[in-house]
């Protein structure tokens, strides 16, 4: 077997055990048990073990299913966007852009559409920060506008015009019936569609489930999803605005 070709792991080396979770729209008992257990085994665990099994409510039951997956992993198939560019200090971020804009560079964030949860936001935005950095308000070269939570599209663009954002950060948590791409595409329309070509203002959005790559999908220059640090986003915006060479007045 080559070593790109690899199978998860549980009590030995490349049993491929895996433990999904998942709830199905019947009352609890026998039957549902087996038909957990089906879907297991149409998803390609074999064996599959019943590990746990709860009333969620009239008529849904949650499961969980540990077993054996017979489907194996070619890490040659595999392609992620890898960061394209260097992580500077807080130190580093804020001479740049003297450097480059000779004024502090503007970003305007919220939760937009009915997402009211604004802790991922607040870690990349708050002083406070994430994951022991600082964040984007402690930069001396960044002003920070954080909106909060529940803003509408048309609110974000009015301000992010009042405030000359440079970059517009938001963040799309609940991702129900693809909230999260309807609210994202809808804001991305709406900035493009209320600046002349070439000076929309940097668009960025984050939230723990959106899907690697699909930045030229939701009309957005980057995505950030789980586990971003404050740190990462500064050093995209000083990569973004030294690629466009400044950013707008
Ligand atoms: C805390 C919480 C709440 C709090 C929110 C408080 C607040 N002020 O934020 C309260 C109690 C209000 C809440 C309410 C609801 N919640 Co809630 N909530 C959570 C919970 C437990 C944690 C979320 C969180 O804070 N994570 C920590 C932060 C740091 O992580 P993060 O958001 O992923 O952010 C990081 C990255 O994604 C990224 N990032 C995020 N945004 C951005 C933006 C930018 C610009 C960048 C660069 C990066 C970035 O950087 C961050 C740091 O690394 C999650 C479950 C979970 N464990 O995740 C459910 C969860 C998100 N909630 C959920 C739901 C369903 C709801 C409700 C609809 C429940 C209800 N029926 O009322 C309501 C919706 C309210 C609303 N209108 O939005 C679901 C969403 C399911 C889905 N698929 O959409 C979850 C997943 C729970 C679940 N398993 O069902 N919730």
């Amino acid at each position: 077997m080559s070593s790109s070709i690899i199978r998860p792991y549980g009590d030995t080396t490349g049993d491929g055990m895996v433990q999904v979770s998942f709830t199905l729209p019947i009352p609890h008992d026998k039957k549902a048990e087996g038909a957990a257990l089906q879907l297991a085994r149409k998803m390609g665990l074999e064996p599959a073990m019943l590990v746990h099994a709860k009333s969620m409510g009239e008529g849904f039951t949650f499961f969980v299913v540990y077993g054996s997956s017979t489907h194996l992993v070619n890490l040659d198939d595999v392609h992620v966007t890898e960061r394209e560019y260097p992580l500077l200090s807080a130190k580093d971020v804020n001479l740049a852009i003297k450097k480059t804009l000779r004024r502090k560079l503007v970003v305007v964030g919220a939760c937009i559409g009915t997402d009211a949860h604004t802790v991922g936001i607040d870690a990349i935005l708050n002083i406070k920060g994430f994951a022991g950095e600082k964040g984007l308000e402690y930069y001396r070269e960044i002003t920070v506008v954080n909106l909060g939570a529940q803003v509408l599209v048309p609110e974000l663009v009015e301000q992010a015009r009042a405030e000359k954002a440079d970059a517009v950060l938001v963040s799309q948590v609940v991702t129900q019936k693809d909230a999260h791409i309807h609210n994202t595409t809808q804001m991305s329309a709406a900035f493009r569609e209320a600046y002349p070509a070439g000076t929309v203002p940097v668009l960025i959005a984050g939230g723990p489930r959106f899907e690697d790559g699909s930045e030229a999908a939701l009309g957005v220059d980057r995505i950030f999803g789980r586990g971003t640090t404050p740190g990462e986003v500064a050093s995209y915006l000083v990569h973004e605005m030294t690629t466009r060479k400044g950013m707008h007045p």
